[in-house]
């Protein structure tokens, strides 16, 4: 990691990023473990353009997060990451929630959004956003 910033020093884990002092530690976590797949000024980027209530689009997000041109390989790490609870798929909670895996202290996302999302990633429509199904929507 090249890019270290102090932390708090009563975390207790020296590669923390750039933080919010309200940080949850799992939510740390989660941001760590897309430490090596983004960039943190793309990920501040990406959520500052979608900060208002409904002006969420993944497409717009995915590219600016810098998803789009990552590797098949990368992308699987970012849906195990998004997916929670480990179930296999994203479900309509863990979309509603999903800017929080790049920061505990984004908003979440409206319901009109959270279906817009849901829509445009599942194409099989069983209501859940699988793997593939989440490739192919960052991809097309
Ligand atoms: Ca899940």
């Amino acid at each position: 990691m090249e890019k270290m910033v102090e932390a708090a020093p009563d975390r207790g884990c020296s590669s923390i990023h750039r933080t919010e002092p309200t940080l949850a530690p799992n939510t740390t976590e989660l941001k760590m473990a897309f430490a090596g797949v983004l960039k943190e000024a793309d990920i501040t980027a990406a959520l500052e353009a979608c900060k208002a209530a409904d002006s969420f689009n993944h497409k717009t997000f995915f590219s600016k997060i810098g998803l789009s041109s990552k590797s098949a390989e990368d992308l699987k790490k970012a849906f195990e990451i998004i997916d929670q609870d480990k179930s296999g798929f994203i479900e309509e909670d863990e979309l509603k929630l999903f800017l929080q895996n790049f920061s505990a202290s984004a908003r979440a996302l409206t319901d009109a959004e959270t279906k817009a999302f849901l829509k445009a990633g599942d194409t099989d429509g069983d209501g859940m956003i699988g793997v593939t199904e989440f490739s192919e929507m960052i991809k097309g």
